[in-house]
């Protein structure tokens, strides 16, 4: 045999082994071998592959160590959205998600779930083609996330290469990012020795090293992931539960948690949500609640989704933190609608794993709810990701000195009277975009990154450019001149340039964002995305009257109200025409009209069907103009019944809606398709 048969052998037997023995340290958490072998026999791969470069393969753990800095991270378009999760805060939450399941699938007892413990991190998704990982994302927005490729392939737990000789063509993993406490703890006390920042907490920390321009940085920094879904796949068909997805992502070599059980029924689901509650701060890792997914992929797929998140799937959280502290001060904040909220300025407080020195007061009823006094101990709760609230005062800890809190009664900004609106908790300055607080937060909405995303242009610009009266309207920011910025203090010619340059390339935008961006009230990333879709231009959305409006998927009458009210307004028509005449513009979407032959029509579908799946009645019903609404009234002209249909066929008979079953339904379908 050659020598260089010789080597590749070692090459590949040593390689082998370190793969082996890396998947049962990072993957299994079952080493086999000593830190000091491991890295003996590590140090021998590096000699090989510095001798022999041509040996390299791509999943040599080698390859783990990062690689040059990148100047920015590309976007990655997902093919498939990442969806968040509801959240279920009570026992009541969960029970009342295990109803709706059960309505929705036309069934008496509750399915089977998988029950994940709900790690606290960063969402990623990872593509493999032939086995190979070619790709890493973060979620980003959902729909578009940032290219982190280098970063994940130097996550021990992520594997380059999936096991097993029959992988598919395409697969999209998707899981959690994480660092466990114990590396938190050791990176936080390494980065205070050298002097570098250390992190708030674990989650932080895993965010901030994955985006890492340099992945050698990245490579340094403990992180793992845990696995716990199958986004777009290719050569692969999907088994038939949730549980076997998660065996499967096991056998290519992913870690999922140790922790996850298929239980049937909700009960079992809020005693294993209790159990490990308990053992919550015993676990090496943050988790802040646990996932309860129906089991079934046919299920899941008739459950189908929501605006944002599966029907199929809610995150019961942990009972939030709370610490008490003392209520300092309260300042009264305007935001993008006028509504004042009462911003409570803390005794800085360490509470679900940061400093909290803010709390939000809501609004006025909050307040006298609380019966909260300046001067007060306070209970904060900061609970994930929400905003931190005071949720009770220790009444026996009032000073002498504690004061009532007074709401304005003029704006605290621009001094016009505030108003209330019947039904309505929120006071509001009704001076809209006159209103500098106002027009500041409109202003910040608009250039935000799911709007209109124009960089650089950060909230302390803004605002410095609203108090020089540089900008007046949402219009002025097309106006805006690199010679004026640039004359600015601390701006800088590259800077000025940049923000014209970010202003210039949102002028080509997609409608779902401008109209997202206009910040109507009620009107989210959501709701835009579907008055784009539904009537293809902006005109069109502008004329739509109540009814039109209220044929929108998710729209209802306070939604509606809101939107036409915004068009009706006339200086919000003048700034859309000065915007557009700024060269502002989109495609817009073509709808063949020709093929909405069931335009007009409002369709319920309940109970469970044999040959069609409901979602997809659903999609193919919409595709042909009716609106499917998910209960009977006396505007539904129709209801579709499948076996085991309750209460909507009951209310269905009771209004002398017709009622037909999923023949009929078939039969409508291929007429109208033909
Ligand atoms: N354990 C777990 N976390 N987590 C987060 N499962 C899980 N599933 C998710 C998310 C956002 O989404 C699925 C419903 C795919």
């Amino acid at each position: 045999m050659s020598h260089k048969q010789d080597l590749a052998r070692e090459y590949q037997a040593l390689k082998d082994t370190l793969l082996y023995h890396a998947r049962r340290y990072y993957a299994l958490d079952a080493p086999e071998i000593s830190d000091a072998e491991y890295d003996a026999l590590f140090k021998r791969l590096l000699e090989l592959e510095g001798a022999n470069p041509e040996l390299i393969s791509a999943d040599s753990p080698s390859q783990r160590v990062g690689s040059e800095p990148l100047s920015a991270f590309n976007s990655v378009a997902h093919r498939m959205p990442m969806l968040s999760l509801d959240n279920a805060f009570s026992e009541d939450d969960l029970l009342a998600f295990d109803k709706r399941i059960r309505d929705r699938l036309g069934i008496d007892r509750s399915p089977e779930y998988v029950c994940e413990p709900k790690y606290d991190g960063i969402a990623v998704s990872l593509i493999y083609e032939n086995g190979k990982l070619v790709q890493g994302a973060t979620r980003g927005d959902g729909s578009t996330g940032e290219d982190i490729s280098e970063n994940v392939k130097t996550v021990h737990s992520i594997p380059l290469q999936l096991n097993g000789g029959d992988v598919p063509s395409l697969v999209e993993v998707r899981g959690e990012v994480y660092m466990p406490r114990e590396g938190f703890k050791r990176y936080n006390a390494q980065a205070s020795t050298k002097g570098d920042k250390p992190f708030v907490n674990p989650r932080n920390a895993a965010a901030g090293s994955l985006r890492q321009l340099d992945s050698r940085i990245t490579a340094r920094r403990p992180l793992e992931m845990c696995a716990y879904s199958i986004g777009v796949h290719e050569g692969y068909p999907l088994p038939s539960t949730h549980g076997e997805v998660l065996q499967q992502l096991s056998q290519w070599g992913f870690m999922v948690s140790e922790h996850y059980r298929v239980l049937e029924g909700v009960e079992a689901c809020t005693r294993y949500f209790d159990e490990l509650a308990e053992k919550r701060e015993s676990l090496p890792y943050d988790i802040d609640g646990i996932v309860f997914k129906v089991n079934r992929l046919d299920f899941q797929d008739e459950l189908g989704f929501v605006a944002r998140a599966p029907r199929w799937a809610i995150a019961r959280k942990f009972p939030a933190q709370e610490e008490i502290t003392v209520l300092k001060e309260v300042e009264f904040q305007v935001g993008r609608t006028g509504a004042i909220t009462p911003v409570a300025r803390l005794e800085p407080v360490f509470v679900g794993g940061v400093t909290v020195s803010n709390a939000t007061l809501h609004n006025a009823d909050e307040i006298a709810r609380l019966g909260v006094h300046i001067g007060d101990s306070v209970a904060v709760r900061r609970a994930g990701d929400v905003i931190p609230q005071i949720v009770s005062v220790v009444p026996s800890l009032r000073p002498d000195t504690a004061r009532p809190i007074t709401f304005p009664e003029a704006c605290p900004v621009c001094e016009t009277p505030l108003v209330q609106s019947e039904g309505e908790a929120a006071i509001r300055c009704p001076a809209g975009m006159s209103c500098q607080a106002q027009l500041k937060e409109s202003i910040k909405h608009y250039v935000s990154r799911t709007a209109m995303d124009i960089d650089g242009l950060g909230d302390k610009l803004v605002s410095l450019f609203v108090d020089l009266k540089l900008i007046r309207s949402l219009a002025d920011l097309y106006r805006l001149r690199a010679d004026v910025l640039s004359e600015l203090d601390g701006l800088g010619k590259k800077s000025a340039d940049n923000i014209i340059q970010a202003i210039e390339a949102s002028r080509y935008c997609e409608l779902h964002r401008f109209i997202y961006a206009l910040g109507i009230r009620e009107v989210g990333q959501a709701t835009a995305r579907n008055l784009a879709r539904h009537f293809g231009s902006l005109e069109a959305i502008i004329a739509a009257d109540i009814d039109a409006l209220l044929e929108v998927e998710d729209i209802g009458p306070v939604v509606a109200q809101h939107i036409q009210a915004f068009f009706a307004t006339p200086s919000n028509l003048d700034i859309i025409t000065q915007i557009r005449e700024a060269g502002v513009h989109w495609d817009d979407i073509v709808i063949d009209e020709s093929s909405m032959t069931l335009k007009g029509k409002t369709i319920v579908l309940t109970g469970s069907f044999s040959t069609l799946k409901r979602s997809a009645a659903k999609t193919a019903l919409e595709a042909l103009g009716a609106k499917v609404a998910s209960s009977v009234s006396k505007n539904t002209d129709i209801v579709y019944a499948g076996p085991g249909a309750g209460s909507k066929l009951t209310k269905a008979q009771e209004l002398n809606v017709p009622v037909e079953d999923e023949d009929a339904l078939i039969a409508l379908l291929e007429q109208h398709a033909e």
